[in-house]
C-alpha cells in the first residue's frame, strides 16, 4: 500500500493526481477499540440501524447488515459516536485540506464478517449527486484489512473519468446489484490497512471490495462522506447535511435519475 501513502505536505497534490490517499493511524488504538465494541454491541443487540440490502435471510449479511446514517440515531451510543467522529477535527482537517470547507453527508458502518460478500466496483457520487463538485469519502479501518478479508480495492486516477453508467454485478461476489464497466486493464490496487488508518477518496474514484474469504477475521469499517459547502445540490437521501460545528444544514435536492439516461434510478448508498 505504500504507493497510496504520502507525506502530509503532499496530500493535496497526491489527491489531485490519484484521487486517493492513505493517512496512517489517524485514530488511536483506544478509539478504534471503542468504535469496534460500540458498533458490534449495537448490531448484536438489534438490527434497527441496518440498511435493507434485500439479502436472503440465510446470508451472513442479514445478521450483520451495514448501517447507513447511524449519525442520525442519537438515541443509541453508536449513533452518538458516529455523529461525534463525523465532525472530528483530525478527519475534518484532512477533508478541508482536500476539498475546502465541507459538510458531512453520510455515515456508514460495514461489519463484513468472514464469508460476507463485498461491494462491486462503483463511484460514490453516482449516489450522492453532489454538484457542481463531487463528494469525498473517509474510509476508516476498524480492523486490519487486506485481500483475504475483503479490504477495499481502488483504481488510482480513475476519478478523472466521468461517472460511468452501472451494469449488473456478479451476485456471488457482491451484495450490491450494480457495478460499472471498468476495463480489466485498469490497474486495481488492493489496499492493505491497519486499524486506525483512514483512506480518503474522491467521489468519482472507482472502488469496491471482494468477499471476505478469511476463516475468522471481520473487516469492519466506519465510513463518512463529505461534500463541499459550495455544493448547490445533493440527493435528498443525504439531507440534512452536518456542518462541522454540529448544526444541520439543508441545500437543494438534486434530481433523481443521475447521468445515466432514462430508466436509471438512484437506489441509495
Ligand atoms: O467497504 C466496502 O467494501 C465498500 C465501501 C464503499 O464502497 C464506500 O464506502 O463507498
Amino acid at each position: 500500500m505504500t504507493q497510496l501513502m504520502t507525506e502530509r505536505q503532499d496530500i493535496t497534490e497526491r489527491y489531485l493526481s490519484d484521487g486517493v490517499i492513505l493517512i496512517p493511524q489517524l485514530l488511536s488504538p483506544a478509539e478504534i477499540a471503542e468504535i469496534r465494541t460500540v458498533f458490534t454491541e449495537q448490531v448484536e443487540a438489534d438490527r434497527s440501524l441496518g440498511f435493507d440490502d434485500h439479502v436472503p435471510s440465510e446470508d451472513i449479511l442479514a445478521r450483520f447488515p451495514r448501517f447507513v446514517h447511524p449519525h442520525r440515531h442519537p438515541e443509541v451510543e453508536a449513533g452518538r459516536l458516529a455523529r461525534r467522529l463525523m465532525t472530528d477535527r483530525r478527519i475534518f482537517g484532512v477533508v478541508t485540506e482536500l476539498i475546502g470547507p465541507a459538510y458531512g453527508a453520510q455515515s456508514m458502518f460495514y461489519f463484513k464478517p468472514p464469508t460476507a460478500r463485498g461491494q462491486a466496483l462503483h463511484q460514490d457520487n453516482l449516489f450522492l449527486q453532489a454538484h457542481p463538485e463531487t463528494c469525498l469519502a473517509a474510509w476508516i479501518a476498524i480492523d486490519d484489512c487486506d485481500a483475504e478479508n475483503g479490504g477495499l480495492m481502488v483504481i488510482p486516477g480513475s476519478h478523472q473519468i466521468q461517472i460511468l453508467c452501472p451494469e449488473d454485478a456478479d451476485p456471488d461476489e457482491s451484495f450490491s446489484r450494480a457495478t460499472i464497466p471498468v476495463p480489466e486493464s485498469a490497474p486495481r490496487v488492493q489496499t492493505e490497512m491497519k486499524a486506525g488508518d483512514v483512506l480518503f477518496f474522491h467521489g468519482s474514484l472507482v472502488h469496491g471490495s471482494r468477499s471476505n474469504t478469511s476463516a475468522d477475521r471481520f473487516r469492519r469499517s466506519l465510513i463518512f462522506h463529505y461534500i463541499p459547502q459550495t455544493s448547490v445540490e445533493v440527493a435528498q437521501f443525504y439531507i440534512p447535511l452536518l456542518h462541522p460545528d454540529g448544526h444541520e444544514v439543508t441545500i437543494a435536492e438534486s434530481a433523481e435519475g443521475g447521468p445515466c439516461g432514462e430508466g436509471w434510478v438512484n437506489t441509495g448508498p
